[in-house]
């Protein structure tokens, strides 16, 4: 019996995705930057259903109707482009570290979009299987490549995709600090839709991050992680400073993010070259040489078990596994 899977690593964005100018199309109002991350990641096998219905499991777990008509929704477009219709069992593993619950939309639609386009014979390239990817997640238009990716906004569906500036295969990794592993209570897609149409800073943001874009890039080109920490943490800090000023205003700020984050600020004082990035959730994520991760890690196991520090290098391209 025909099977495929496909792999796809999760993506932290150092320039963030906060808004959509086109709810429909996933268009964001600005381009995005991110580092793929090895540590984390999706397997979605796609194999015949032999009794004429498409089923989808998640974890193991057979998924409810309203889930599976979401997959099928987001598949019909490869069914279309293919013109074959057959039914589908898609299996899809989330390779989180337990406790983590970190976003895996982003790997997810990756791998689904990589694993479809296998199945179905229809050879798209990567280029364009991204843009296919960005109707399921925006994030996961990013996490078709490995290491540094750029999302351009583009201006309609071809043009919204992503490109592959660099396979940051040098010193530098990422932290994640979990805070908290819980589902958060507004979504980034409720989360970011709020902020657009209230926030007084939203086009401040929107501005700003052309600007940290152009500089992140050359920052990238240099291998300078300073200015690629600074950068990522100013940029992470002015998307959170949209929610705190919208209306009425929200954060994903617990307690301990301000502590970890006055943790780190104090680890740069002692000479480290530790930089923050935070998405649409408590957790924190450290930006840094790799050489010193295990370093850093260390200094923080007084505030969070082994399993919520978890070192990453940059992830690879999405792929076929078999
Ligand atoms: C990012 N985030 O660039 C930003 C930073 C969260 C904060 O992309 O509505 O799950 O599916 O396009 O992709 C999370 O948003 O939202 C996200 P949808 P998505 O990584």
């Amino acid at each position: 019996m025909k099977s495929i899977t496909a792999r796809a690593h999760t993506n932290i964005a150092l320039i963030k995705y906060w808004g959509k100018k086109n709810q429909e199309l996933f268009l964001p109002y600005n381009n995005s930057l991110s580092l793929t991350l090895n540590r984390f990641f999706t397997d979605t096998t796609i194999k015949p259903s032999l009794d004429k219905q498409d089923y989808f499991y998640l974890n193991g777990q057979l998924q409810n109707e309203k889930e599976t008509k979401k997959i099928q929704a987001f598949i019909q477009r490869f069914r279309d482009e293919a013109h074959n219709d057959e039914p589908l069992i898609i299996e899809s593993v989330n390779h989180v570290p337990t406790a983590a619950g970190l976003a895996s939309s982003a790997s997810a639609y990756a791998a689904l979009s990589v694993a479809l386009n296998t199945y179905l014979g229809l050879r798209l390239d990567p280029t364009t299987l991204s843009t296919y990817a960005r109707r399921g997640s925006g994030s996961a238009t990013r996490s078709l490549f490995g290491g540094f990716v750029e999302w351009e906004k583009g201006t309609d569906d071809t043009s919204s995709r992503a490109i592959k500036l660099d396979n940051a295969n040098w010193d530098i990794g990422l932290l994640v600090c979990i805070v908290n592993g819980q589902q958060k209570k507004i979504s980034s897609r409720e989360g970011m839709a709020h902020t657009v149409t209230t926030s007084p800073f939203y086009d401040a943001w929107v501005k700003t991050s052309a600007t940290d874009l152009e500089e992140m890039k050359e920052a990238i080109k240099a291998r300078d992680i300073d200015k690629i920490g600074q950068i990522a943490e100013h940029n992470a800090m002015k998307m959170h400073a949209t929610m705190l000023s919208a209306n009425p205003p929200f954060t994903y700020f617990e307690p301990q993010t301000i502590t970890l984050i006055q943790h780190i600020h104090s680890l740069r004082e002692q000479g480290y070259h530790a930089y923050i990035t935070m998405d649409a959730g408590p957790n924190v994520k450290v930006i840094a040489p790799y050489h010193e991760l295990e370093g850093i890690r260390q200094t923080l196991t007084y505030l969070l078990p082994d399993d919520q520090l978890i070192i990453s290098k940059a992830g690879p391209d999405a792929y076929i596994l078999g």
